[in-house]
Formats: structure tokens, sequence, C-alpha cells
């Protein structure tokens, strides 16, 4: 570390000055980190300044936000949807969990996404990300990994739907995933973050030798896996360049260590950087392998091989992120102070092996702090830092951060802000697009502590909303949320285009038309039964405040598919139904149907009724279902 170094460092982290300055103004979170620069402006204008950014983030009642928010449920399942800056939440979208309200993990048409034959209750959701055309937000998706039981979704943003899930083979634990930003999302990009036996079938559990893990590739369209690439080391996060040709994953066990203390042996881990082109080109040929049944084409990306380099970076690395002018890689250190920028236009040299030294492709390794987790940019040329450690967020500029590395004494540590506890993910507005535009910063922080009331032992996270629009970072908003969004992505409100009422031909429920048409019934107009040996199928409608049907005999034992099409084409007239004592409940919004199956053990009678408050009557909207004894 130079002198110059040492001297930004111990200006940004403040020590006793930064407390000092701190002082009453805390709530507003203003902390000047840039030097004595910071110190000119006076305690009332920063209050001022605080209050007019905390003003921009208050939308009064009717107003909308202008971006869209959309948050990782992590170990919830679900993905969580809000306006950014009032931090509303606007929507839930069960993914990987069951949800009662939607019926969600009960009905056909969920059923149909998670699999029929689906066991898993749960799901750990770190990283969603929106699809691209050009390197900016299509609004068309949004990809969500699951790291309990290595599966990815697909969320369709116009209905807020998850309509696909994959189950990647061969590997375990989705955990990092990034999306090709050009020309256009083809791929989905996941990690598999832990190594497994290959095969994992109980014969080869001794060997670590023969122990991998690997880099997949999703099509995007067809939500099938399109390749997989074995990798040494483990691997972490992820992100891709802006010409479509380069991905880099973050590695933190190099050592493939079983044991805490062993991952960290090694001083440097590395990034692994894969060469998509060759890779698919590579596909393309018939030059790979497959393993046990799946049929996904496998190629070798371990040591040596053309599909991938291994750039040497400090130490466990976590975060991977791309910047907005499509310029850089940046790891970030997590049990280094620094984190490393990888220039992305040396990636040609590299792999054309021009280079003498793989880290020939970084240009810089600042040192902002401790335990940086996660960078995003503003399109200004800034990077904010989580710093787990220190519970902060280090803004500091890369060219000037770059600049230093050559040898120029130069500050680049712009502002240090505290955040309130240990950030993990931080996000500024478009900053994964070529849109960035810098103007606000969620950081999501992984204790709150004491910033809200008690609610028991178990205590919310914290996601802050920060104003970056100006050259002070100024904290405007506390948003506690339950367990644990890893991640956010903000977008404009105009790059997503939700529908308000279903299409009656969505595909989202084609199945039920499928059935529908076999049993010579039409959704929109019939109220029926139709018996199939001991399988009944219920078809019927909905119109504010009645079912179709207020009654419908079944006998004992027989297996009953209910149908119901909501006839109201009113926005925002959803209905529910909900079978007493059968577990049923579900959504039946404007112009959907909907559909669940459940087995009739029990004689008698079962009431059903709305559980979606739909009109004044909506207590009355009910009818019953007669069990005949078998
Ligand atoms: S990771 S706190 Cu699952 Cu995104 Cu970094
Ligand atoms: Cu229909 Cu409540
Ligand atoms: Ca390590």
């Amino acid at each position: 570390m130079t002198k110059k170094d040492e001297r930004n460092n111990a200006q940004a982290s403040g020590g006793l000055s930064r407390r000092h300055f701190l002082g009453a103004t805390a709530a507003a979170g203003v902390v000047g980190a840039t030097g004595l620069g910071s110190a000119v402006m006076s305690r009332e204008s920063w209050a001022a300044a605080a209050e007019e950014a905390r003003n921009k983030a208050v939308i009064h009642p009717g107003e909308l936000d202008e971006y869209y928010g959309f948050w990782s449920g992590g170990h919830s399942g679900e993905v969580r949807v809000l306006g950014v800056p009032s931090m509303r939440e606007l929507m839930r979208i069960p993914v990987f969990n069951t949800d009662s309200a939607t019926g969600w993990g009960i009905t056909n048409e969920s059923k149909d996404v998670l699999g029929h034959d689906n066991t898993f209750l749960n799901g750990d959701a770190h990283h969603p990300h929106i699809s691209m055309t050009d390197g900016r937000y299509d609004g068309r998706y949004l990809f969500i990994n699951d790291k309990a039981n290595t599966r990815v979704a697909r969320i369709r943003l116009d209905i807020m739907k998850c309509d696909k899930i994959t189950h990647v083979p061969n590997v375990q634990a989705i955990h990092g995933l990034r999306l090709q930003k050009v020309p256009k999302t083809n791929y989905v990009f996941c990690n598999a973050e832990f190594v497994i036996p290959q095969p994992n079938d109980g014969t080869n559990m001794e060997n670590l030798e023969d122990h991998y893990t690997m880099f997949n590739a999703i099509d995007a369209e067809t939500m099938e896996v399109a390749f997989q690439v074995i990798v040494d080391g483990n691997l972490d996060n992820t992100d891709a360049d802006y010409t479509g040709r380069y991905a880099a994953s973050t590695c933190y066990n190099s050592e493939k260590a079983l044991d805490l203390a062993g991952t960290m042996r090694n001083d440097r881990d590395w990034v692994v950087v894969f060469n998509i082109e060759r890779i698919a080109a590579a596909v393309k040929a018939g030059n790979h392998k497959t393993i046990g049944d799946s049929p996904v084409p496998v190629v070798d990306g371990r040591h040596g091989s053309e599909f991938t380099r291994y750039v040497p970076v400090p130490k466990n690395p976590h975060g991977l992120n791309t910047s907005p002018d499509g310029k850089y890689f940046i790891a970030n250190g997590k049990l280094s102070p620094t984190v490393s920028i990888i220039a992305i236009d040396r990636l040609d040299d590299l792999f054309d092996d021009k280079l003498s030294d793989a880290r020939d492709v970084i240009v810089a390794e600042p040192e902002l702090g401790l335990g940086p987790l996660h960078t995003t940019f503003d399109g200004r040329g800034n990077a904010y830092t989580t710093l787990f450690i220190d519970s902060q967020v280090a803004k500091w500029n890369i060219e000037d951060a770059i600049r230093n590395y050559a040898g120029e004494s130069v500050d680049y540590i712009r502002q240090k802000l505290d955040v309130h506890y240990q950030p993990g993910h931080n996000h500024a507005s478009l900053t994964e697009s070529r849109d960035a535009d810098g103007k606000w910063l969620v950081v999501l922080s992984k204790f709150s502590k004491d910033r809200f009331l008690p609610a028991g032992p178990l205590h919310p996270e914290n996601d802050q909303l920060i104003d970056i629009s100006g050259e002070e970072m100024t904290l405007v908003h506390d948003g506690p949320t339950f367990a644990e969004p890893h991640d956010c992505i903000l977008v404009r409100r105009d790059q997503i285009k939700p529908a308000k009422i279903y299409s009656r031909d969505d595909p989202f429920f084609a199945s039920a038309r499928t059935q529908a048409e076999k049993d010579g019934v039409t959704l929109e107009s019939d109220n029926k039964v139709v018996r199939d040996g001991n399988k009944v199928r219920v078809y019927m409608t909905s119109v504010a405040p009645t079912y179709g049907m207020t009654e419908f005999r079944v006998k004992q034992g027989d297996e009953v598919t209910v149908y119901i099409t909501n006839l109201d084409t009113i926005e925002d007239v959803t209905h529910g139904f909900c079978m007493v004592n059968h577990g049923v409940s579900m959504e039946i919004s404007p112009q959907q149907t909907a559909s669940a199956t459940f087995t009739v053990d029990q004689p008698g009678v079962f009431w059903y009724y709305c559980n979606w408050f739909c009109h004044a009557l909506h207590m009355e909207m009910r009818g019953r279902m007669i069990v005949e004894k078998a």
C-alpha cells in the first residue's frame, strides 16, 4: 500500500472524525468522508440536503413510483415486487414456495410449472435478473435461482407469474445467476456452488480428485440447459459482459476444501472467465460429453482448457459485477479489503495467450474497507461497494482507482456511508444495463438490530434506500423485510408492461383449456360436471358475487378437479375458491381460469367459498359440494 493509499483509507474509514460528524445528523446518515471538503458543508446545509433527499422518496397517497423493484425472497422462496422510491410492497410472486392466497403449489397451473411430482416445499431465491435486448432491460422475463434445490425459475413480467422452472442436472446448489446482455438474453448463466462426486451415485464419495462443479447456461426461451462447463475449484457469483462473448465467475474455494479453515488457506482464489463463443461452438460441433442419463452437453473448462481462463484474485472473492460502460468485471474480495478490476478488452489477448500472466488483465485492485461483497454503479464512473464487516457502503471512482494502481497518487474514495447493518448486496437503479441512471441505491443489510420495533428474537433485514443523485450519498429510508431478500433489481416503470386482466388465450392456463375441449366443455359459458371413472371434473364460471354452480355432487373416493373461469372483465375483481376442509385455495383473477385437484375421502356436505374479497356480497359467494357415501 502506498502512503497515499494509507491516507485515503484513513480518511475513508474516518475513525473519530467520521463518528464526530455523525453526531446529531446521524438520522440523515450524511457522512462526509472525502476529507476536509465535506467538513466545510455546515451542519445546517447537510440537514437541508438530507431533508430534500428524503422528500424525493415520499410518494404521496395516490401517486405512483418511478421504478419497479424486484426483490428475491431468499429462503422464503418467493419474489417480491416493490415500488421505488416509496419502498411500498406491491406484490408477491410465489415461485419455489407454497402460497395459500394464490394457490401456488396447490393449483394444477402451478403444478404444471413446479412439476406434478415436485415434493419440495422450499426454495432459496437469491438473484433476480431481468431479460435484456442489446444491454437494456426488455421487461419480458425475470429469472431467479434456487440454491436450495438446484433450480432456476422464470417469471413472466406481463402477468407476474412464474411460468417455467428448470432443475439443473449433475450439480448442486445454483447460486450466482446473471443473464447474457448482448445481443439479447439467449442464455441464463448460473453457477453451481458445491463440489460433488461425478457421477454422484454413491460409487465415488472419497476420491476428491474426481469431484467438481459446473458453470451452467440455460436457454432463456426453452428453459432447457444448453451446456455445462466443468471448472476447477467452486463457483460463487457471476456476470456477463456487453459483447455477448464473455462471462466471469468468482471462486472462493480454489482449495476444494471441505472445511472452513481449508477454504481460507490460499491468499488468492480466482475469477474464472468463460469464453461463451468457444463453448457454444464446441457444443454445436458435438465436441462434448454427457454425464449419466442427462442429455446436457458438458465441456471441460478446467485449467489448460480453451474455454476458460483463471485470473488469480484475493481472497475468497464473492460478488462479480460488470460496469455498465461494459469495460470491467469487478470481483469483490470479501476476505481481502480490495476489489479486483478486470479489463474486459484484455480478455481476447488472455484467451489468445498473448499475456505472460493472467493477472495482466487486472487494471486496479483498490482497497476499500473490510468485507467487500458486491459493487454497483451510477453510470457516471463511480462504483458503490458494500463493506460487510465495516457496515458501510464505499463510493469510489473507477478511473481514479486505475490511475492510482498505475502509480499516480490519486484519491479514489469519494465517500463512505454507514448502513445498518452488515450489508450484502447493493443495487443502483438500472445498474446492470447500459441505462444505469445513478439515482437510487438500495442496500440490503443483513441485520436490523435496533432499527425497528422488536418483533421477537427473529429480526427483519433492513433494506436501506440511498439517494445517490448528488455528490453525497444520503440515506432516506429504512425498509424492513422478512427473510431474506438477497438481492434486488430496479427498473424504470416504463420498462415493464403488466397486463391488467388475463387474455383468454393465455398459455398459463392452456392445460385447462385442453382438458375442457376433450370434455366438450366451453370454459367461458359452461357449468357442468363431467364424470370419467372415479375422476370428476367440475367446470364452473364466476361473476361477482356468484359461482356458476352453487351445488355439485360427487362420490366418496372420487378425485375431483374444479375448474373456475372468472368471467368478470373489471380490473381488480379477483375471486377465490376455497374448498373447506380439503386444503384447496386459489386465486382466479379477471378472465383467468384456475383449477385444483383433490380427493374426497369423507362423505357429507362441504362448503366452498370465495376467499378474495370481490363484492359487497362476497360473503355470500359460496356453494356446497355434496359427497355421497361410497
Ligand atoms: S450472494 S450477500 Cu447469494 Cu448474492 Cu452476496
Ligand atoms: Cu368472489 Cu369474493
Ligand atoms: Ca479460498
